[in-house]
């Protein structure tokens, strides 16, 4: 039985070689959205987060407005515009709803910039302090793939909601929350070609290394075909895996992804709980669809995947997959697209040791995936 320590040491060995970017977890994602107060009810009602804080007109804001959610770990916020006109409208029209900013926790966010910027990064947003009555924040930003943007966040001046700008936001609306806990990865996809490229921004810019990767041979079911390679931050704490195309017998997934958000951005956000059963049970019953699985799957897996602590008859009544490496196994389930677009959706994820992502999931999922591109005609 491996333990939680014995496979890290790749990412150990990037500390120490250079670690001029530390980070210290995912600070929040934001959506451009076409209406956040709609939005945000979702992701309370549904997905169980908690409001937190809250920019708009009573805040003095004219231009947009923004409603920040929380659960465990896992920050949202979600802006819409309060105008015509102006870059959020048009990042709506080109993209549908989607993310915009990955925020990154630092200690330092002007150090984050200029090391950055010193490495090839386009920049977003110079370092700016920004300060109320509960401290100061630094933010910078810098771009990555498509039209999304990592934003350096260093908060540690600072004890307010969210950041200056935004107030409390105490409705008294609050639904139960669902049991997750932490981002434990978000997966871009990019166009032909362009996995390596955006691998070795991640690599020469961010201090990022490579951990697995996975060609069309390991992932190309009859239609579906891509490539993905998985780059981790030193510490292990950010995992960005990055999809794209290859040629199969139809469309690939990634590519129905990229003609409908109009480029790159990312495709899923995997969130963890410490009890898939309970969170899966509780999303679907608050609407949440996920994709099918065939119960034939359940048919073999113990096969492959060995035993494990939890019943089989639960995971399979609740479509849940099985994979295991040679650390441990997990526990994954993928959502329908959670927009109107085919474009992003949600991977809910319990780690019992594993450090991978899956693989032996690929051609199930996959095939899954394609029932759906059938049903919107776009395989
Ligand atoms: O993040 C991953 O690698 C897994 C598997 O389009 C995956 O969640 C890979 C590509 C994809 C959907 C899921
Ligand atoms: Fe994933």
């Amino acid at each position: 039985m491996a333990t939680d320590t014995s496979s890290l040491n790749l990412n150990k060995e990037v500390e120490t070689a250079e670690d001029f970017l530390p980070i210290l977890g995912t600070d929040y994602v934001e959506l451009y959205v076409g209406n956040a107060k709609q939005a945000a009810h979702y992701y309370q009602s549904a997905w169980g987060f908690q409001p937190v804080a809250y920019a708009g007109l009573e805040t003095g804001i004219r231009d947009r407005v923004s409603y920040v959610l929380q659960q465990d770990k896992i920050r949202l916020v979600l802006t819409s515009p309060l105008q015509k006109g102006g870059d959020i409208n048009r990042h709506i029209n080109e993209h549908g709803d989607g993310v915009k900013v990955v925020a990154l926790w630092v200690d330092d966010a002007t150090k984050s910039y200029d090391e950055t910027i010193k490495r090839g990064a386009e920049s977003y947003m110079e370092p700016k302090k920004i300060e109320d009555e509960n401290g100061e924040v630094v933010l910078s930003g810098i771009h990555t793939y498509g039209e999304t943007v990592h934003i350096f966040v260093e908060r540690k001046n600072y004890n307010g909601p969210f950041m200056p700008g935004f107030k409390k936001w105490d409705p008294e609306y609050k639904a139960p929350e669902t049991g997750l806990k932490y981002i434990d990865h978000m997966v871009g996809n990019v166009g032909w070609n362009e996995m390596n490229k955006w691998c070795e921004f991640y690599a020469k810019v961010m201090g990022f290394a490579q951990l697995v990767s996975f060609d069309d041979k390991d992932i190309s079911t009859e239609y579906t075909a891509l490539m993905s390679k998985v780059m981790s931050n030193g510490n292990g704490r950010i995992k960005f895996p990055i999809n794209e195309p290859a040629d199969g017998r139809k469309k690939s997934q990634i590519e129905e992804y990229i003609d409908f958000y109009n480029g790159a951005g990312v495709q899923h956000i995997a969130v963890a709980t410490d009890n898939i059963i309970e969170t899966v049970k509780a999303l679907k019953a608050r609407g949440v669809e996920f994709l099918y699985v065939p119960e034939t799957y359940y048919d073999t897996v113990l096969d492959r995947v060995g035993e494990i602590d939890e019943d089989l008859e639960p995971l399979k009544e609740l479509g849940i997959l099985i994979d295991r490496d040679d650390e441990g196994y997990l526990l994954q389930l993928f959502t329908k697209p959670v927009l109107d677009r085919p474009t992003m959706f949600f991977e809910i994820i319990q780690r019992k040791g594993a450090k991978s992502f899956g693989k032996g999931n690929f051609k199930a999922l996959f095939e899954a995936i394609e029932r759906e591109q059938e049903m919107r005609g776009t395989l």
